[in-house]
């Protein structure tokens, strides 16, 4: 199959900002990242759906902690090649795993409610330090692969408290500032966020990494959004297998009553459906496996769960 070797280069020419000649190592993963995906037609149709709408941005990409420390290599091989056929993801990491870890080696309990963690002054230098460890973790891992990425870890999410009283420093967003990630695309960037947000004064605060995904999502409006987590989807806690798709406004109701729709579960599923309620209809959020990623972007099966409405 000559074609996608082909199709690669002329994407990239298509981008002025773009110049950069892809290395052999860039190529050769490229190939073989594609090598077990779709038929020849399915990924033609969709590589030319996502750059023919311009105007629109291509992919929300949220990453779980968890697979930076588990799932590194794959993941920068998989935007990597997305970068390289001149695709852009806007791409928001979490860092609730790492930050657990450094709080236990520090001897502090972590403490959620509903999902959100209560964040004192001393849990809150642990969840930045590892937001930005995270982060260029991250970044330096797709630099490798000649990805030019661009590290943003301010200046994105503004915010008011959620509750101080329950929650301290944890914040609610209440503005997106597009410019810094937009810019960077521009350049030929990409956008590498985390959720941190700020006060107008200038106070750091906590966001739950889902929550500040939707935000950017409802903001941004792309193509695809799709969630990363290490559990390759939404796992039905009842009977331990994956569900492979959730109509919401058919389950919504049902799903909430479950037992074990609870804590950071019962987070992601609402923010989604909110999400999806300020979306155009035929928007939907895929849950899947980073090794997926290829299959649920350019083929029509897809992968993980779909959630839609
Ligand atoms: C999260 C932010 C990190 C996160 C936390 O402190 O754990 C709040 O709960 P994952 O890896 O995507 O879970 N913030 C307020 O959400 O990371």
């Amino acid at each position: 199959s000559t074609f996608f070797p082909v199709s690669v280069v002329e994407l990239n020419q298509r981008r002025s900002f773009n110049n950069t000649p892809m290395t052999s190592s860039t190529r050769s993963t490229v190939v073989q990242l594609l090598n077990n995906i779709g038929s020849k037609r399915e990924v033609e149709q969709y590589l030319k759906y996502f750059t023919s709408v311009s105007s629109q941005q291509f992919a929300v990409i949220k990453v779980g902690g968890a697979i930076i420390t588990q799932q590194l290599p794959e993941l920068a091989s998989c935007l990597a090649f997305l970068y390289h056929v001149g695709l852009y993801p806007i791409v928001l990491h979490g860092t609730g795993p790492q930050i657990n870890e450094l709080l236990e080696v520090e001897g502090v309990e972590p403490e959620y409610i509903d999902g959100i963690r209560v964040t004192d002054a001393k849990t809150m230098e642990v969840v930045r330090k590892c937001f930005l460890e995270q982060n260029l973790r991250l970044v330096t891992a797709l630099e490798k692969m000649g990805v030019h990425a661009r590290p943003i870890t301010a200046g994105v999410f503004s915010a008011d408290f959620l509750d101080k009283d329950k929650y301290q420093l944890v914040g609610k967003i209440n503005g997106v500032n597009k410019s810094p990630v937009e810019a960077a695309i521009e350049s030929g960037y990409l956008p590498i966020l985390t959720s941190l947000a700020e006060t107008p004064s200038g106070q750091l605060l906590n966001v739950n990494a889902d929550v500040a995904a939707s935000e950017l999502a409802r903001e941004f409006e792309p193509l695809k959004i799709v969630y990363l987590n290490e559990k390759g989807g939404l796992i039905h806690g009842g009977t331990g297998e994956k569900i492979s798709a959730i109509n919401l406004d058919e389950e919504y109701e049902d799903l909430l009553k479950e037992p074990w729709v609870k804590y950071g579960t019962k987070l992601k599923i609402k923010e989604i459906h909110d999400l999806l309620q300020h979306l155009p209809r035929s928007s939907s959020v895929a849950i899947i496996d980073v090794n997926d990623l290829q299959k649920e972007l350019f083929t029509d099966s897809g992968a993980g769960t779909l959630i839609r409405r």
